[in-house]
């Protein structure tokens, strides 16, 4: 699918977009290389680029191969995408849902070869198995953004934009230990509602967290896969309730839907969680209803993940339009939030970490 033209005036609204950054979660991304252009700088390029695009009158075509819709993280990721590469901003947006299907999925980066669009951005459902088709976008020259999940096993793409999931388990883990001795708790035996199986999101939260537990000498009793969904989360918590009834004090869902249904199944079951209960309930996401049910203290802590990488995403493109090189990595910003202000800060990795105490502002302001 060639460029069309368009006016002027579509591609100026491109640097309306990347001059607003990223949105009401106030994230922004940080680079890997420390003498990177300042954000405003970038933007005067980008804006510069948007201009030559205009001059020039092309659509840039975006191949989006997304996970699913598994999730409120995912919608907000999804619409991110949707709300930069749009037609107003000078973009033609093939978007395929995935639906958690990995077959699909590549096949769905096969077709946007055929369509011969600009560039591909794939948000992979598993972190391998991509360099086959990796190589076939390459071959055709058109470059590959991976945002969110990692690919882990071809480095055959531009950049990715995303979170250090690992430093996401560790900062749940470093929260626990903490929280546990504010709170005078000893014991904590531990169950765990991991993401979808082979999602670099569940390995990096998995080992991180795991990587705290083992330090520390906790029982992490179970730690089955609800696969980012509010079923899912239900569904094992349930199973949980019935083979370890009164055997746990603390429950880790590695996202906010899963959270929610394993809310569900606990007050079925009679167990009491949160600030008030007998079991710790922690989430990550962050995603605006999961900070509705921190600041309720159903959820005690929730360790955010930021999905508003199109804006970064963007400057990844309009860097390559211009004639130059894009970061390979680029890091999302993220903030960890809890219930009750016991605790300032964590350290995690010999950093110390703010924590914030969710209020109706801070949940107004989130994605
Ligand atoms: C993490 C992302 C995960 C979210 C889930 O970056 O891939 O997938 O944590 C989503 O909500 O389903």
């Amino acid at each position: 699918m060639k460029r069309k033209i368009v006016s002027a005036l579509v591609c100026a609204a491109m640097v309306a977009t990347m001059v607003a950054g990223c949105g009401s979660s106030d994230s922004a991304a940080t680079t890997t290389d420390a003498t990177e252009e300042t954000t405003d700088d970038a933007a005067a390029d980008d804006a510069a680029a948007a201009d030559d695009t205009a001059a020039s009158g092309d659509v840039i075509t975006i191949g989006f191969a997304q996970v699913g819709h598994e999730s409120d993280w995912r919608t907000a990721s999804t619409q991110s995408c949707q709300d930069v590469f749009s037609t107003e901003n000078g973009y033609d947006l093939q978007f395929v849902d995935c639906d958690n299907d990995s077959a699909v999925q590549l096949e769905a980066v096969r077709g946007f070869i055929e369509q011969d669009v600009d560039y591909i951005i794939i948000d992979p459902i598993v972190s391998t198995g991509w360099d086959t088709v990796l190589t076939e976008c390459e071959d055709a020259g058109i470059p590959v953004i991976v945002i969110d999940r990692t690919i882990d096993d071809s480095d055959k793409y531009v950049s990715w934009v995303g979170s250090n999931f690992n430093t996401e388990g560790l900062a749940a883990g470093e929260w626990l230990k903490a929280y546990a001795e504010a709170k005078n708790i000893d014991e904590l035996n531990i169950l765990v509602i991991e993401g979808s199986t082979g999602a670099s999101a569940t390995i990096g939260r998995t080992e991180g967290f795991k990587e705290i537990a083992d330090r520390e000498g906790w029982t992490i009793l179970d730690s089955q896969s609800g696969d980012f969904t509010q079923d899912g989360g239900q569904e094992v918590m349930e199973s949980y309730c019935k083979s370890y009834e009164g055997q746990f004090n603390v429950v880790i869902c590695q996202n906010d839907n899963e959270a929610f249904g394993a809310m569900d199944a606990m007050t079925a079951a009679g167990v009491s969680y949160g600030v008030d209960g007998d079991v710790i309930l922690v989430s990550f996401d962050a995603c605006t209803a999961g900070l509705e049910f921190v600041m309720s203290g159903d959820i005690n802590a929730d360790f955010e993940c930021n999905p508003l990488a199109a804006p970064f995403v963007e400057e990844v493109i309009q860097t390559i339009e211009a004639g130059g090189t894009p970061e390979k990595e680029v890091y999302m910003e993220e903030h960890w939030f809890v219930n009750e202000d016991i605790l300032t800060s964590i350290t995690v990795d010999g950093a110390e970490q703010a924590l914030t105490v969710v209020t109706q502002e801070v949940v107004d302001a989130q994605y």
